[in-house]
């Protein structure tokens, strides 16, 4: 008996797989279809999978040409496979000619004709309608922000929103390969022209900014801060939710796949009972940067307090007793260091942010049982290691990351925009809300609001 092993995602089931499956069968006597995981297809970089695993399966079984239906979640998998069932023939379109020739140590390669004009991604494009997104301030995350949307599908960046001259006219240069339409005069009138903003002016211009665009019903993703109160920061989350938006704050490590990861493995008992979190962001910012020169909200605290407060209200969670601040502060009064205390009744936490005092970018979950450990950058968390008392033991983790993150978030918001991903756990309104709780205490002690 001859049998063929293929492999695919499956997604929005179409024509070109029906016909790939069934020359694939013909190929044999005995038919294996791997279909892959999500968490494997954001391992290799195909992140915007619309359809679940199990509808996948299910339309790879309703064309009757499957002997076997198996599921892909790993590197290396194929080959384990080969071997596991005997495969005398591996199967792909023609999309991945030459990339599987490795296996032919192991089993015949055959890549079949992929069919013309017919794709996942054009019908993701068709179903859905492409979100046309504009981009309110011009400076360094707006720039990354374009270059790191192209990654995600089913957005577009169509204009950008600054009124000062000067920045817009080095972001024109910096992103002169893309057709970016710039306003810099109406607020409104930008608003007029895309279906979703992302925030990525000055952190006083958020609130505003977002308001008036969940008020024009576009959908919102705003850099942190997203407001400076509470009070607020729950108004915009209201008016999203009134208005049938998505409003989501642009912390990225909150979307990255391996931050999840470890999230789970913090929930999932490994480490016991857990008492206490510790995460530091530093970068030292250049001199002219706008942290170090505006002297009513600059500061290392509104500009990196999100970032290392997050993982702490993502773990230990909302209902904080109490959060004290420690800083040294500069010459113009703001903060080049800053240490957040936060007491929970039977844990505790310490974030710490740096502008202009640079220690070491880590993530540390302590539990009864052990500690989880993400090295430098955490946030990017590329890898991770559960240690315990015996030093021998360390499990080691070290999950898919690609890009510098921003993709992970961008693919998220336009999940959410799709109805995907509404009931998304990786940043809860709640969550975003009780971080701000948080940069009020701070704005309210330095008196700047
Ligand atoms: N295909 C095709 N014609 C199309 C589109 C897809 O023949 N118009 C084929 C692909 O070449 C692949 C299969 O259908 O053999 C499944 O395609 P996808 O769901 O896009 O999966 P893919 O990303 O190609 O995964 O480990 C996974 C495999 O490497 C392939």
């Amino acid at each position: 008996m001859k049998k063929v092993i293929t492999y695919g995602t499956y997604d929005l089931f179409h024509e070109g797989h029906y016909k790939l499956l069934e020359r694939a069968k013909a190929l044999g006597d005995y038919l294996i279809v791997g279909v892959t995981t999500e968490h494997f297809d954001e391992w290799r970089g195909k992140i915007n999978v619309v359809d679940p695993i199990m509808k996948r399966i299910e339309n790879v079984k309703k064309t009757g040409f499957a002997d076997m239906i198996i599921v892909e979640d790993h590197e290396g998998q194929k080959i384990e496979d080969i071997q596991k069932y005997g495969v005398d023939i591996f199967t792909v379109g023609s999309d991945w000619v030459g990339t599987f020739d490795y296996l032919k140590a192991f089993c015949d390669v055959v890549y079949l004709d992929r069919t013309p004009n017919i794709s996942s991604t054009m019908l993701r494009g068709s179903n859905y309608k492409i979100t046309k997104m504009g981009i309110v301030g011009t400076g360094r995350i707006a720039e990354r922000f374009v270059a790191e949307a192209r990654y995600a599908s089913g957005l577009i960046v169509t204009s950008a929103y600054n009124p000062d001259i000067e920045s817009v006219n080095k972001f024109k240069k910096k992103c002169s390969e893309y057709e970016i339409a710039i306003e810099t005069e109406q607020y409104d009138r930008f608003l007029e022209n895309v279906d979703a903003v992302y925030i990525a002016s000055t952190h006083e211009t958020h609130y505003d900014y977002v308001k008036k665009a969940l008020l024009a019903h576009k959908h919102v993703l705003c850099e942190k801060p997203l407001a400076f109160t509470k009070k607020d920061s729950e108004e915009l989350y209201d008016i999203a939710s009134d208005n049938n938006v998505v409003l989501m704050e642009a912390i990225k490590a909150a979307y990255c796949p391996g931050f999840q990861q470890l999230l789970n493995v913090v929930q999932s008992g490994k480490i016991g009972e857990i008492c206490d979190v510790e995460a530091c962001f530093s970068r030292i910012a250049s001199v002219n940067s706008r942290e170090r020169t505006d002297a009513k909200y600059g500061g290392a605290f509104l500009e990196y307090g999100g970032n290392a407060l997050m993982p702490i209200i993502k773990i230990l969670g909302k209902d904080y007793k109490s959060v004290s601040f420690d800083s040294i502060n500069n010459e113009l009064g703001t903060d080049d260091y800053t240490k957040i205390q936060i007491r929970y009744e039977n844990a505790m936490a310490t974030a710490k942010v740096g502008m202009a005092v640079k220690s070491e970018g880590q993530l540390i979950v302590a539990g009864t049982k052990g500690y989880v450990i993400a090295q430098s950058p955490w946030w990017l968390t590329e890898k991770f290691d559960v240690r315990y008392e015996d030093e021998t033991i360390i499990d080691h983790y070290e999950p898919k990351f690609v890009g510098d993150g921003l993709r992970y978030e961008i693919s998220e918001f336009v999940a959410k925009i799709r109805g995907n991903g509404e009931k998304s756990y990786k940043l809860t309104a709640g969550e975003s809300i009780a971080i701000t709780a948080i940069v009020e205490e701070f704005v309210k002690k330095k008196n700047i609001i």
